[in-house]
């Protein structure tokens, strides 16, 4: 709880403009895109809603939180996948609509952007000018950069240009114990000290709150190409990945979607989707336009050796984007066909890929759930489905079993819980699993020296003290 002190000097740092207390306010910043968990918490709703415009302000925020003992909730565009700008005990939750500047720096190839600003603003800003932010999550027209950052944010072109992290050359920050801290330089390489900013990146929040990026761009590629190819079963698709991959072919996005998933968006293909289909790959590729002219039907005549059984190619923009808004348009289509869906997002090493993909499918069978798969298959990152249709109590233990095995099998093939979304609420009580009592005792450290007081983001990434060391799901909330 917020105390009645505390609110009277909020109000009088942030403005009647600078921070909401009514009910409404506090229950739209009370959620984000986590579709449901059966771990998770319940809805609860913040105290109230702080909008800073200066990292002044979130740094006398800051000091505000600490002196009088209530949590903060730093919070993007509320597109997160499993809970992390959720508040779980109230609190005040710092959002940034008006930090959202963007300042293109050409000769420096570099980005100074504030955390509200919306990733496909900066994208789009970049490319006026002949520029390129590649990094780019599903939700770029809805995320921020800060959201991004505190999640380390993958998407659809990380097997080429790699995730957020990559791009970030430094920050500031504000950090739990009210300290102003500036990483990194504008200079593409630096090796002073220890590597604050990609401890930064993807702390979700817990370390400090960030309140300026600057990030690298590089030139925009002269043409990109996208190709379709459809495969009878979902296995063979996943084979063809590696062969894609290790043939220098250099894709800029190679996505898998399996057959319920296209079902889902099936509407807004720009092509008709045949009835033996099972699965699709999606390859992107971008560079010089003879280059990707030489490379295209090279990538199509691959996918046929590895059982494709039919192509589409899409140089023109406007079949290009549209496919690619349907890959988008999947997370919340599939929502919409089942409101109580468990969303899971392991990694895998990509010579592992067609296991997983195959394992994730008997761990369903077994337990009786219907599961759809799509990703970010040239990471070795599946998004997996569970579509539950009923949120009855026996179905939802059979998805936790499920969830459970699913993460065992990722760690066996030597990966990880989560490619890009992150821990949150939603799997911090398996992470003990990935981690170990070692790791959780050094991020325990971390997480003191940092944040004290503990007034950052509490109850995301990490098990509550004492309990779900083991990661055997022991802390259920
Ligand atoms: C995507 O790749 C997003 O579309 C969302 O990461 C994934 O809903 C999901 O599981
Ligand atoms: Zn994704």
């Amino acid at each position: 709880m917020i105390p009645h002190a505390a609110r009277a000097e909020l109000r009088d740092l942030l403005g009647a403009e600078g921070l909401a207390e009514d009910e409404v306010e506090r229950a739209c910043h009370a959620y984000d895109a986590t579709p449901f968990s059966p771990e998770g918490t319940g809805r609860v709703l913040p105290d109230a809603v702080a909008f800073p415009e200066s990292a002044e302000q979130v740094g006398a925020i800051v000091d505000l939180a600490r002196r009088h003992g209530f949590v903060l909730v730093p919070r993007g565009g509320g597109t997160g996948m499993t809970g992390g700008s959720r508040p779980v005990r109230g609190g005040l939750v710092l959002t940034f609509p008006r930090m959202a500047r963007i300042t293109i720096d050409e000769r420096d190839l570099c980005a100074v952007v504030q955390p509200g600003a919306v990733t496909g603003r900066l994208q789009a800003e970049a490319e006026q000018r002949g520029l390129f932010y590649p990094p780019d999550p599903a939700s770029k027209d809805f995320c921020t950069i800060g959201g991004n950052l505190a999640e380390n944010a993958g998407g659809l072109r990380a097997v080429k240009y790699g995730v957020t992290r990559d791009w970030v050359l430094g920050l500031d920050a504000v950090l739990g114990d009210g300290t102003r801290l500036t990483t990194g330089s504008r200079a593409v390489k630096s090796v002073v000290g220890y590597d604050m900013t990609r401890l930064l990146v993807g702390s979700e929040g817990t370390l400090g709150v960030i309140t300026e990026a600057r990030l690298k761009l590089i030139p925009l590629p002269e043409t990109r190409a996208t190709l379709a190819a459809s495969f009878d079963d979902v296995r063979s698709a996943a084979d063809s990945v590696l062969g894609l991959l290790t043939a220098r072919l250099d894709p800029t996005a190679l996505e898998l979607i399996d057959r319920t998933c296209l079902e889902s968006v099936r509407e807004t293909l720009p092509f008709p989707l045949i009835d033996r289909t099972r699965a699709l790959l999606l390859v992107e590729l971008d560079g010089g336009a003879s280059d990707v002219a030489r490379r295209l039907p090279a990538a199509e005549r691959l996918c046929r050796e590895h059982g494709a059984t039919a192509s589409e190619s899409a140089a023109d923009e406007a079949g290009r984007e549209a496919l690619w808004q349907a890959r988008r348009s999947i997370s919340p289509a599939l929502g919409r066909i089942s409101p109580h869906k468990v969303d899971e997002d392991v990694a895998v090493p990509r010579s592992r890929l067609a296991e997983l993909v195959a394992g994730v499918q008997d761990i369903a069978a077994r337990h009786d759930l219907q599961c759809a798969s799509y990703g970010h298959a040239g990471d070795g990152n599946l998004h997996v489905n569970l579509l539950l249709g009923e949120r009855q109590p026996e179905v939802l233990a059979r998805a936790e079993r499920a969830v459970s095995e699913i993460f065992d099998l990722a760690l066996q093939l030597g990966g990880t819980l989560s490619g890009e979304h992150g821990i949150g609420t939603a799997k911090r009580i398996y992470v003990a699993r990935e981690l170990g009592a070692a790791g959780i005792a050094a991020a325990r450290r971390i997480k003191a020296a940092f944040d004290p007081d503990g007034i950052l983001n509490p109850g995301k990434v990490l098990p509550e003290p004492g309990a779900g060391e083991s990661g055997d799901g022991d802390d259920a909330e």
